[in-house]
């Protein structure tokens, strides 16, 4: 056996599971703009090759972290694929993270490689260099930058680094309750063997277009949207951000369509939208927030279509999906994928049928730990194997599963997930504040959204736009509060424990 036969056969290298799936014509088109540019797998693959040898020469080695905080473009996807082919570990960062937020995530995972805006860079330098980055490259919104100039010169031909399943191909920063973000350790199996899942489970095929409006830091746009569409040989309409009246425009070119709540929200609030804008349309998913049953319907009698919402999670990609044939049911998430699954009492005990209780999984999707944490990561798993996901489920009549609450304290805000111990030490910190909480309220275009109760310290005059002020500088947008209520005390129960029900029920708007 020569050795490419070797490497061919043993190489469990996503990039490579999907390069086999590569439609046999790489003139065919990857990725379409809405300005008419496209993108072939052929560029894919030398694009990607090129950015692959550049990342090795300049002395990244495979198991690195790339960290990536760069505007959505095609040419970020490249990096990210090259990363998968050379060995990198890929370190996807919202764009609305502030420096105080990143300098956490570099210091926690301490890449070899950054790649941002120019914008940021200045800012991100030093940051950078006190983690230890050794590369600093940047990407703008046009998709120009050192990054591209730097690997120019390079080969677009690249062996795919051999990997087996189990060596990490990205880590994925989720927030933790502590108010510390965990990274999600995911290696090639997690993210193959998920993909593969929603291929058969969603149908897709070699002639469908995915209309992609997502951000690309997350694992809804990254790796549900994207790697259907590698795994099948899609076209991709690639917009650069979610706006309803290009989604409506452009979704008469597409077949599939994948969305937050909010999208949804946003597309039926205009009149435009209707049965026209969808005749090509096989398959609407929702997901990484509950689709209220209002927006469900409204959006079955106005297009014809029933959104398929599915359930997940950053740790273990989808987890369940209403079905592609058969019904799919408001208010549930379906069934459960390629994954065992099983709900539990905070001790571990089954529930009988029917009961709500957390939801613990086990299975190929499910990530090897958090990075750094093995105590935490011991602590979200059983015995056993399962891994606690922290959502409260029950299994209705007809086994649907339906999501009824969450065990942690979250707040799920325009499909980004915000916890409240976060914003609750920044502003903690804040000169004149006593104390603070924060907590959810529900929102007509967000479904959540953040607000948050304030006790000052003595006789203050800090203001409701002093807290928003305070908090703008130092989190991403998403984490400022809506509102901000200024209070003479906190509830608390007789343990001293902070009654956030009672918050809620305040908070609720008129
Ligand atoms: C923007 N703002 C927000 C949010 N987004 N506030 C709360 N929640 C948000 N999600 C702020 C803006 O900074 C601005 O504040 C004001 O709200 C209005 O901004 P707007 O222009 O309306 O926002 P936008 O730029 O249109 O963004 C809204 C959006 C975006 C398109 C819904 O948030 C989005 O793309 N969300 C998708 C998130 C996602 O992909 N989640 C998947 C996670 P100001 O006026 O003060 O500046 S993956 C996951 O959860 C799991 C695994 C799963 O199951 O999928
Ligand atoms: P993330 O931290 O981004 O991985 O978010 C994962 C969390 O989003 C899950 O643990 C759920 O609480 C929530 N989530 C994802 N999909 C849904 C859905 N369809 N309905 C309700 N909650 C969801």
């Amino acid at each position: 056996m020569n050795k490419n036969t070797k490497s061919i056969m043993t190489n469990e290298n996503l990039y490579h599971f999907f390069e086999r799936k590569f439609p046999a014509d790489k003139s065919r088109t990857a990725f379409e703009l809405p300005s008419g540019k496209t993108y072939s797998f052929q560029d894919l693959q030398d694009t990607s090759g090129r950015f692959a040898n550049y990342l090795i020469e300049s002395g990244a080695k495979p198991g690195d972290r790339v960290a990536v905080q760069v505007h959505k473009t095609v040419e970020a996807v490249f990096l990210y694929l090259a990363c998968l082919r050379s060995g990198l570990v890929y370190l996807p960062l919202n764009t609305a993270y502030k420096s105080a937020e990143i300098d956490y995530f570099l210091s926690d995972a301490s890449p070899a490689v950054l790649v941002c805006d120019p914008s940021n860079r200045t800012e991100l330098l030093d940051i950078a260099t006190k983690a230890g980055v050794s590369n600093v490259l940047t990407l703008d919104k046009e998709g120009q930058g050192s990054l591209i100039s730097n690997s120019g010169g390079h080969s677009s031909e690249f062996d795919t680094t051999i990997r087996t399943g189990e060596d990490l191909a990205a880590i994925l920063y989720t927030s933790g309750t502590t108010g510390r973000s965990k990274g999600a350790m995911l290696t090639h199996n997690n993210l193959a063997s998920n993909a593969q899942s929603l291929v058969k489970a969603w149908e897709f095929e070699e002639s469908d277009v995915l209309l992609h409006a997502l951000p690309i830091f997350h694992v809804h746009g990254l790796f549900v949207a994207l790697h259907c569409a590698f795994l099948s040989g899609n076209k991709v309409i690639f917009l650069s951000k979610f706006d309803a009246d290009e989604v409506i425009d452009t979704l008469p070119k597409a077949t599939v369509f994948m969305g937050v709540p909010t999208f949804y929200v946003r597309l039926l609030a205009s009149q435009k939208f209707g049965k026209e804008s969808c005749h090509n349309m096989r398959l609407f998913t929702a997901g990484s927030a509950p689709l209220l049953e209002d927006t469900f319907n409204e959006f079955t009698a106005r297009t014809g279509h029933t959104i398929l919402e599915r359930y997940g999670m950053s740790e273990a990609g989808m987890i369940t999906s209403n079905p592609y044939n058969g019904e799919r049911i408001a208010g549930s998430v379906g069934f459960p994928l390629d994954n065992q699954v099983r709900i539990s009492d905070e001790q571990g005990n089954i529930v009988k049928d029917g009961d709500i209780g957390i939801l613990e999984i086990k299975g190929p999707n499910v990530f090897k730990g958090y990075w750094n944490m093995p105590e935490k990561t011991a602590a979200e798993f059983r015995p056993d194997g399962y891994f606690i996901t922290g959502d409260m489920i029950r299994k209705d009549e007809k086994g649907y599963y339906r999501i009824v609450g969450r065990s942690k304290d979250l707040v799920i805000s325009g499909g980004y997930n915000v916890y409240p111990k976060e914003i609750e030490s920044y502003l903690d910190e804040m000169p004149g504040v006593l104390e603070s909480a924060v907590v959810g309220r529900p929102h007509p275009d967000f479904g959540e959204a953040v607000v948050a109760f304030i006790v000052l310290d003595g006789e203050n005059s800090v203001t409701e736009q002093d807290v928003i002020d305070f908090v703008k500088d130092k989190l991403a947008n998403f984490k400022v509060p809506k509102q901000v209520f200024i209070t003479k005390e906190l509830p608390r129960n007789t343990m001293g424990k902070v009654q956030k029900n009672e918050l809620r029920a305040r908070a609720q708007p008129d």
